[in-house]
């Protein structure tokens, strides 16, 4: 039986009290350093995976640091190590997000963002520290309104702030210079898993002729698509949209959706910045562990 704190690790991820890849995969490996035994270790790899399915980071973690701990005589100290180990891979990964995404930013632009992701706006915020002048346009991102946070978070940093409804951005993508999104699962052919209505402004950029970028760690690099299965797309509770919707009404509420690797201009990862394309081979050379 997990104690306290995995409990409250899980449902505070379930119910989006902590949202966000990266805060999730942090939030989950300090709830797993409170294990008591391998097979507590066990159980709640398997429980905070099950939180947010579509959420690789947390997964390869729990999995990184399981593997390791299990070649270890030393439960306590093995486990604290290789957690700490990992959430430090995730800070310094998106720490070098921020400064090599900095670079693509360009002065006097305008820039589009869905949801809220903390490696873009650790990317916009560094350029913003560098003098950079720009203008964000941040869509609200329904039916949770993360984009509100993003809002938020650009505007105390100073930087420009437009926020709009999602069904806007087709008014305003053909002003834009750019569009930068984050990312919650990377796959091996490339495509990009992200907050529902990612795609459909991947396909709008295309159009507009729009430059499409994505800012994410390899390490949300998800090793079941190497064996052709599907990432899962988690599908919440409809009341997130429609409280109480009428009779015979299904109210159908998918959190993400996939963005094929072909509408992606780059994607800005700790290892720089790659076509879609070479995201498997770059993640194979840089974090051999997750090969399964
Ligand atoms: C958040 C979301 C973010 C990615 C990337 O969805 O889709 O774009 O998780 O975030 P939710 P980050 O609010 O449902 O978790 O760059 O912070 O890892």
């Amino acid at each position: 039986m997990a104690g306290k704190i995995v409990q409250k690790a899980y449902s505070d991820i379930k119910n989006l009290k902590i949202q966000g890849a990266t805060n999730i995969a942090i939030a989950a490996l300090e709830a797993l350093k409170s294990a008591k035994d391998r097979r507590q270790l066990s159980e709640i790899v398997l429980l905070l995976s099950s939180a947010r399915p579509t959420e690789p980071l947390m997964r390869n973690g729990l999995r990184y640091v399981a593997f390791n701990v299990h070649q270890h005589y030393d439960f306590k100290n093995s486990l604290g190590f290789w957690a700490d180990k990992y959430i430090q891979m995730c800070k310094s990964a998106l720490e070098r997000i921020a400064e090599i995404g900095s670079k693509r930013i360009v002065n006097n632009s305008k820039i589009m963002t869905h949801c809220h992701s903390t490696a873009v706006t650790s990317v916009l915020k560094k350029a913003k520290d560098k003098y950079k002048e720009f203008e964000v346009y941040v869509c609200e991102a329904r039916p949770l309104f993360q984009g509100r946070i993003t809002a938020k978070e650009l505007a105390s940093h100073g930087i420009k702030t437009n926020y709009i409804v999602d069904s806007a951005k087709g008014t305003y993508i053909n002003d834009m210079d750019l569009v930068l999104v984050g990312a919650d699962a990377l796959t091996a052919e490339g495509n990009v898993v992200n907050k529902i209505g990612t795609s459909e402004l991947a396909y709008i950029a295309k159009e507009a002729d729009v430059e499409f970028g994505v800012a994410s760690e390899l390490l949300k690099f998800d090793p079941v698509t190497e064996q052709g299965y599907l990432e899962p797309i988690e599908e919440r509770e409809p009341k997130e949209v429609w409280e109480r919707p009428p009779k015979r009404v299904k109210v159908r509420n998918p959190a993400f959706d996939v963005t094929k690797a072909d509408l992606i201009d780059f994607v800005v990862t700790e290892e720089g910045v790659l076509s879609p394309h070479n995201i498997l081979s770059m993640t194979h050379d840089k974090y051999p562990w997750m090969k399964r």
